[in-house]
């Protein structure tokens, strides 16, 4: 890279500044095309007071429409991930057929057209060159609370006995099929579970993240241990 001026190179070093990683809890920076949009850090009296609506496996969730400041509140897929966040939790991440059946059944009974989960393309900063990640609508989808990769799309995931991503959308084609790039140019990088939207059951859909959506929370292991280890006595 050519840098004529001193104040190029000032101007380079600032973005590669807001480019790279912080330290430790939040260095997860969030693609976005907005820029300067970041994770939010969790709030103390937000984690000890979060909403526990129901448990698994010792890690609590909640439903965004079953709590009073959010009962009609769609975000985008970032938003929702930080509102979660400040509770010291995250979007959810359905890590086993039983965890997916809790979600279903919650969107079943509470008729909830769709939700966010954590899901995410890993399509931006930092997944390039990235063989083992290719081709990406296979094995590019990792769950971002957790940094966990999934299953490839294609294939059952293991403690599943059927595979949750839809077999058809908007192109009448099993999911993910990235389709709003086709109308808009926009990728579908972010994971939602969509109720019947396609005649097709509930089932895991790739949809562009600035979509606005209700969403599950999931205790965030890792908010959780960073805010009891900087915050002497809270009872989270
Ligand atoms: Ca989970
Ligand atoms: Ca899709």
């Amino acid at each position: 890279m050519m840098l004529a001026t001193p104040w190029l190179l000032a101007v380079f070093l600032a973005v590669v500044a807001l480019a790279s990683p912080s330290p430790a809890i939040n260095e997860i920076r969030q693609p976005s095309n907005k820029p300067g949009r970041f994770l939010s850090l969790p709030v103390p009296n937000k984690c000890a007071q979060r909403p526990k609506e129901f448990n698994y496996r010792g890690r609590n969730y909640f439903f965004s429409g079953n709590l009073p400041q959010y009962r009609n509140a769609k975000l985008d897929w970032l938003d929702a991930r930080n509102a979660c966040r400040e509770y010291c939790m995250d979007l959810v991440t359905i890590e086993t057929q039983e965890e997916n059946n809790l979600v279903f059944t919650l969107i079943q009974k509470g008729d909830v057209p769709y939700i966010w989960t954590s899901g995410r393309l890993c399509d931006f900063k930092g997944c390039e060159n990235r063989r083992d990640l290719e081709p990406k609508n296979v094995f590019g989808w990792f769950w971002s609370a957790t940094r966990q990769k999934m299953a490839p799309t294609n294939q059952v995931p293991a403690s599943f006995n059927f595979n949750p991503w839809s077999q058809t959308g908007h192109k009448k084609v099993r999911q993910p099929d990235n389709a709003e790039f086709d109308i808009n140019g926009t990728n579908e990088s972010c994971l939602a579970v969509l109720n019947n939207v396609y005649s097709d059951g509930i089932s895991w859909h790739d949809v562009a993240c600035y979509h606005e959506k209700p969403f599950i929370c999931e205790d965030s292991d890792e908010l959780l241990n960073y805010v009891a280890a900087t915050n002497r006595g809270i009872r989270l």
